[in-house]
């Protein structure tokens, strides 16, 4: 029985530490999220992502230069319609946070944005 028990002991470390190298590397590369602008709109209004992992942001623009930011991260870029551009930045602090298009793009401009939501 007590072999059994160490046996079990150590898958759960073993377990442990795979989940941990897993998470690592995910940490690595980040969470992914993919947005495309259009005008006028993205095509997520709401991102959930966590607090300390870094997020890239793979974005696309289909028929103007918009911008994407979210200021309060002091992030931003343009985005130029054919490419396609990864921003990376690690969220330090959790609550809803706005990100926006702030390249003035026409009359519906004002509505270009959405919520980043940062949680543990
Ligand atoms: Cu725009």
């Amino acid at each position: 029985m007590k072999s059994l028990a160490a046996g079990c002991l150590a898958a759960i470390a073993f377990g442990g530490a795979a989940g941990y190298f897993a998470a690592a590397a995910a940490g690595e590369r980040g969470t992914r999220v993919e947005l495309a602008a259009s005008k006028f709109e993205f095509s997520a209004r709401e991102i959930r992502v966590r607090r300390g992992q870094p997020v890239t942001f793979i974005l696309r623009a289909s028929d103007f230069v918009h911008g994407f930011s979210v200021p309060d991260f002091h992030v931003r870029t343009d985005l130029v319609p054919g490419k396609t551009i990864a921003l990376t930045f690690t969220p330090d602090k959790t609550g809803r946070f706005a990100f926006l298009c702030d390249n003035f793009c026409g009359e519906g401009h004002d509505h270009m944005s959405g919520v980043l939501v940062v949680t543990d």
